[in-house]
């Protein structure tokens, strides 16, 4: 799996240029979910693409921008999920953006999932990686290299509080559950992207991140292989906890098509806690 974090860590540089030096206009087709692609979200999954293309032990991509399984070597072991640049509207308001990447084996589904990581293209770049049984590792660009930080661990209450969705789309009780945290002094930490607002959580020491099942979204937002899975593992290895709406660990997954989508709370166990109660999960 070394040589697919090496690749993660070469990619990052690439994209990172990319930001600061395409176009950002939209190009004239949409992803697989039916959303506008920016010229940018083409060029990133291109590189990252043409990047794992080399690397022996990748069997096949998935990416958020495109439709279908992508083989690369039939004799590979891994399949990587992809988020080439998550939140890449933000880039037009210099905020910052990620990408994330699942690496599963055989099916895939949450229990296949094998390692995550994702990148931070932010004031520096920054990049986490869990693999099973360590604690994330958080990794920093210095110069043309990243150099290791240190390992991530969640506090079991913080004071972070990211409520995505429109609120207007909420239901009662997550309305509920979201004031009654700023009630007790939470802090809103909330920008659209979800790398840099589940990243802040990690590094902050906990709190909560929740995309809710909405009106509008009745089955949620966030895509399950190429967001939610992945960060669900960050979040389980860091200490923390990672759920949907039900009370089902988001580890245990099993998407019907590569770009289902899920409700998805990640969290601290204080808060993870008062969502269950907020929402009548009793497990
Ligand atoms: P909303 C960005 O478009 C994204 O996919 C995630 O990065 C982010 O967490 C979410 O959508 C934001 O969605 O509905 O809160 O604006």
């Amino acid at each position: 799996m070394h040589s697919i974090f090496e690749t993660i860590k070469s990619v990052a540089f690439e994209i990172d240029h990319a930001i600061k030096t395409a176009d950002l206009g939209y190009s004239n087709s949409e992803n697989s979910s039916g959303e506008d692609q920016l010229k940018l979200d083409v060029q990133s999954d291109i590189i990252i693409e043409k990047a794992f293309a080399s690397v022996a032990v990748v069997k096949n991509l998935v990416s958020e921008e495109k439709e279908g399984v992508l083989t690369l070597n039939e004799a590979g072991k891994y399949t990587i999920c992809y988020d080439p640049l998550d939140g890449s509207s933000l880039v037009d308001v210099n905020l910052s953006v990620g990408s994330i990447f699942g690496i599963y084996e055989n099916e895939l589904q949450g229990s296949n999932l094998v390692a995550s990581a994702y990148v931070v293209y932010g004031p520096r770049i920054e990049l986490v990686i869990a693999t099973k049984g360590q604690k994330p590792m958080l990794y920093r660009a210095i110069g043309d290299t990243f150099k290791e930080i240190g390992s991530i661990t969640l506090d079991k209450k913080g004071k972070l509080n990211a409520p995505g969705g429109t609120q207007q789309n909420w239901c009662d009780y997550h309305k509920t559950f979201v004031d009654d945290l700023f009630t007790e002094g939470y802090r809103l930490r909330y920008s659209g992207g979800m790398v840099p607002d589940l990243h802040q959580i990690m590094l902050k020491g906990g709190g909560i991140f929740s995309y809710p099942a909405t009106s509008d979204k009745p089955h949620g937002k966030l895509r399950q292989l190429f967001e939610v899975i992945p960060f669900a593992f960050m979040y389980e290895q860091a200490g923390g906890y990672a759920i949907n709406d039900k009370g089902l660990r988001l580890m245990e997954l099993i998407p019907s098509h590569p770009h289902d989508t899920s409700p998805c709370f990640f969290g601290s166990k204080y808060e993870i806690n008062a969502l269950k109660t907020a929402y009548g999960i009793k497990n």
